[in-house]
């Protein structure tokens, strides 16, 4: 088999960090750190752990649909430009205008019309236009978060799609029908590649499906959030001129699956260099990490009394726009309301770390610096 996707490429109109970092247009908030990250092609990268796992969900999956028994076949896209519309993203989806993952607190946008994908449901309206009824997407989804050990600004998710296959005339495929189609191939590939893994159903919401779910496994005595999915809304189908045609979808997220199946402790390691990480995976095959040892952290606290649209997202991606990979976790540890005046004062506490060497105080100090200066400027908060 091979390692990239089947179906049309679209990656050629790639735009350089000057493009998409824009400060003379207000509606661009995509920082030079983040731009980098588009191009990296880890999902191309031979032997890395995120492109062996969307090779064994294409394989699994190309074993599960049997076109000779009338399924669909599934077509895989993995290399569509990560800029997509707010149209595509979003108002295909249904997604309200007010909704809170369309905020700019959460999502980059490049202009008023365009954003990094924030899902790879981006795909699925274009993709349905263009005819494909049957198709997995993979790609690198980009959203304003919090830091930690598992949330990078990026990140990769799978988008599978499969409209049920109807003869001409034949009565429409019932809802219920469709939704046990879906947790059967969802369950059959999570087994197929876990083995004997415990999953459980959660009812969700998505304004795309109805009804919808997401799927958990227990792993590390807790149950972790793999996947959302549901049964496509009809609306969305007849605005791709399938008229009353049934329809699944789900988003998988690639890193989160990798790290259980590989004992990856941080999600920063996909985008190390360091030879340690990359000679330990190999194509086809799933072996543990084993952790080599950590270059030492450097913690440093900052307080600030908030503005009145202060948010914590803006705090954290200026942090990450001025400490880039050195910045391991971002989190609150101390919130105060002064008994007098109400005015309200927050204490961040930054953990720095080199992945590939010791990092020094004096670095990290003016580093630190920086960031005092353009969290005052840049959020209007008064330092304390
Ligand atoms: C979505 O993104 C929906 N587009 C999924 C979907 C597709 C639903 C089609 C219905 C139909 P959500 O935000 O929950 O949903 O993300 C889906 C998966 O991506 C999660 O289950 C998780 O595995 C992964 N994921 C989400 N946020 C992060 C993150 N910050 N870091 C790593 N993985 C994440
Ligand atoms: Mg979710």
């Amino acid at each position: 088999s091979t390692t990239a996707g089947d179906g049309p490429k679209r990656t050629s109109e790639g735009l350089s960090a000057e493009e998409l970092v824009r400060p003379d247009d207000p509606h661009n908030n995509i920082t030079a750190s983040v731009a980098k990250h588009l191009g990296r092609g880890l999902l191309h990268r031979p032997n890395h752990p995120l492109q062996i796992v969307k090779q064994l969900i294409y394989d699994s999956f190309d074993r599960k649909f049997d076109v000779a028994k009338g399924d669909n076949k599934m077509i895989t896209f993995d290399d569509l430009h990560p800029i997509c519309t707010t149209q595509a993203c979003f108002d295909d989806l249904l997604i309200p205008a007010d909704h809170v993952s369309r905020r700019p607190s959460d999502t980059f946008y490049l202009d008023s019309e365009r954003c990094l994908r924030t899902h790879t449901s981006a795909h699925q309206t274009h993709l349905l236009r263009d005819g494909y009824e049957a198709f997995l997407c993979a790609g690198d989804v980009y959203r304003r978060d919090e830091i930690d050990q598992s949330h990078y600004p990026v990140f990769h998710q799978m988008e599978g799609m499969y409209v049920m296959p109807q003869a001409d005339g034949a009565p429409q495929v019932s809802v219920e029908a469709t939704e046990a189609h879906l947790r059967d191939a969802l369950e059959s590939v999570v087994a197929d590649i876990f083995g004997d893994v415990k999953m459980r159903w959660v009812e969700a919401y998505f304004p795309f499906t109805e009804p919808s779910m997401e799927l958990e496994i227990w792993f590390n005595e807790e149950w972790l959030e793999v996947l959302g999915c549901g049964v496509v809304q009809q609306e969305i189908l007849r605005n791709c001129g399938l008229g009353d045609r049934r329809a699944w979808a789900f988003g998988l997220g690639l890193e989160r699956l990798a790290m259980v199946l590989f004992q990856i402790p941080d999600i920063r390691l996909f985008w190390t260099e360091d030879p340690r990480f990359h000679e330990q995976f190999q194509d086809g095959k799933i072996t543990d990490f084993k952790p080599y040892s950590k270059y030492p952290a450097c913690l440093k606290d900052i307080s600030f009394w908030l503005s009145p649209d202060f948010h914590e997202n803006d705090f954290f991606a200026v942090v990450r726009e001025i400490g880039g990979d050195l910045i391991e976790r971002v989190e609150l540890i101390d919130e105060f309301t002064h008994p007098k005046t109400q005015r309200v004062s927050n204490c961040f506490r930054i953990t720095f770390r080199h992945m590939d060497r010791s990092l020094t105080n004096e670095e990290i100090d003016k580093i630190q610096e920086v960031i005092r200066e353009s969290t005052a400027n840049q959020l209007g908060v008064e330092l304390r």
